[in-house]
């Protein structure tokens, strides 16, 4: 006797900060547009990180219902500043992200069981952020399979999976800080302070150092590990991942993947700030797109150098600066770089990697970033600042050797700055950069083509999202 298929509830959960959740909604789009259109999405994040990942709702894949809900960020109650710290005196300078952690899994939990009853429909799987590591929990008391995504790449995800071992290894007797990562499959050109404060060095006890060593512990529990990424990028990394977590499911990069097969409905690219017509004008590989991502902005001194440089230069540029930076730039530089030079507070930025008149990414190495130039084809230069940007611009360095970091590891000055730039766009070292980021580049689209890994990887993520049809 056949009983009746279950309808399928994907709950996604989602970290609400950086650039997290909305790789999350991306890769929830593209499983709505694989499963049975019966299934129903929800969406758990934050109010604020909710208005934000989901302004466009022209974006969702056409006929999918992909519904957010919001969850406590768990900010006292009362709504302003002095009232907090009435409250809770001293908690005044706690960042969002130690309030929301204050907040799981209850947040999560009370949430789900809401969405549960609203809509009739049990929640038959958990797609989460892999930070969020106590959904493995959630999903166990549910009896449901936990998917968790990394939403960064292979080499950070294996070090924070051998965090204690890092640990051990590296605070024997005799460690130096010149010593590298080679007892870790794959990431022997990593050094010491190329790893993400909260592993070895800084305040291991605080709420994201926390978060991330018992994630490298819980993720083993995991139905799937799922990266936006190709596993021809560190085929070496991913076969370790592959011994250590029951199923590493790269299904990247989501860029191509996405354009790729453009889901019904998906709205024309939006580039109000007109970045696209004026790529349009310049010559081929010839333009610097600078861009620092979401969270960051270098110091005001390195702005100062950064600018002077293209001003000397007479370098083509393109740089997405927020609003607020503005004035630290020299006087006068919005006149004298008005022929050669574009200041916008956003890009369409994986649309400009993609132009053929980018010739260099001055980046900070956030994930996303290296996907999108690795997808364009164009060669980086390298400026850090915190978690994870520092190891991925090792590996960008010194590894698939597609680019430099500016003065190994420094911030920006005129000189280094200089060089940089007329190693990467004028030297025989920067020719090579580019070829090997262009076979990237192949290596990715193919991962994503008809019979590429990621399209492989992405069908046994659905089959996984379906599981609740065979329960
Ligand atoms: C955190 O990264 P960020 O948000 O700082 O940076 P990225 O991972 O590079 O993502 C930035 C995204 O914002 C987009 C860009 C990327 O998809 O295309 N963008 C844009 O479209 N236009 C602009 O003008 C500027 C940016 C964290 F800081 C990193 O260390 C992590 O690696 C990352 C992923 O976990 O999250």
């Amino acid at each position: 006797c056949h009983s009746q298929p279950k309808q399928l509830h994907i709950a996604a959960l989602a970290f609400p900060f950086g650039t997290h959740a909305a790789p999350l909604l991306t890769l929830l789009c593209r499983l709505a547009t694989a499963v049975p259109p019966t299934t129903v999405f929800s969406f758990f994040s934050t109010e604020k990180s909710n208005t934000q990942t989901f302004s466009n709702k022209a974006d969702l894949p056409f006929g999918t219902s992909i519904k957010p809900y919001n969850v406590w960020d768990g900010m006292p109650e009362m709504s302003t500043a002095v009232d907090q710290q009435q409250i809770n005196p001293g908690n005044a300078q706690v960042a969002g992200p130690e309030f929301f952690l204050r907040a799981v899994p209850g947040n999560f939990k009370k949430a789900m069981g809401e969405v549960e009853q609203e809509s009739g429909v049990k929640i038959s799987c958990i797609l989460s952020d892999a930070f969020l590591w106590f959904s493995g929990d959630l999903a166990a008391e549910m009896g449901v399979p936990w998917v968790a995504f990394w939403t960064a790449g292979s080499c950070s995800l294996s070090v924070h999976m051998c965090t204690d071992e890092v640990r051990k290894t590296l605070e024997m007797p005799g460690s130096t800080v010149q010593q590298d990562l080679s007892f870790i499959p794959g990431l022997s050109a990593v050094r010491i302070d190329d790893l993400p404060e909260g592993v070895l060095s800084g305040n291991l006890e605080s709420p994201i150092a926390q978060m991330l060593w018992k994630m490298g512990l819980n993720l083993s529990r995991a139905t799937a590990v799922v990266l936006n990424s190709f596993e021809e990028l560190d085929p070496t990394i991913t076969n370790d991942l592959k011994l250590k977590l029951r199923k590493v499911l790269h299904v990247g990069p989501s860029t191509l993947a996405s354009s790729s097969s453009p889901p019904p409905g998906l709205p024309t690219i939006s580039d109000e700030n007109g970045c696209l017509l004026w790529l349009e004008k310049q010559k081929p590989s010839s333009v610097a797109y600078i861009s620092f991502g979401t969270m960051m902005t270098p110091p005001p001194n390195e702005l100062l150098a950064l600018a002077q440089t293209l001003e000397a230069l007479k370098l083509p540029f393109l740089w997405s600066l927020r609003d607020h930076s503005r004035h630290f730039l020299p006087q006068g530089f919005f006149e004298s770089t008005v022929s050669f030079g574009k200041v916008v507070s956003w890009a369409p930025q994986s649309q400009v990697l993609a132009h053929p008149s980018v010739g260099v990414f001055v980046t900070h190495c956030g994930w996303n970033s290296i996907l999108e130039s690795v997808a364009g084809g164009v060669p980086m230069i390298c400026r850090p600042f915190f978690g994870d940007q520092t190891l991925n611009s090792r590996m960008v360095q010194d590894v698939w050797r597609i680019g430099v970091k500016v003065e190994d590891g420094g911030g920006f000055t005129k000189s280094g700055t200089t060089s940089a730039l007329e190693l990467v766009l004028s030297s025989g070292e920067g020719r090579k950069m580019r070829e090997n980021i262009r076979g990237l580049k192949e290596s990715a689209v193919n991962a994503v083509g008809p019979n590429g890994s990621s399209t492989a990887n992405f069908e046994t993520l659905v089959e996984m999202a379906g599981i609740a049809f065979r329960i």
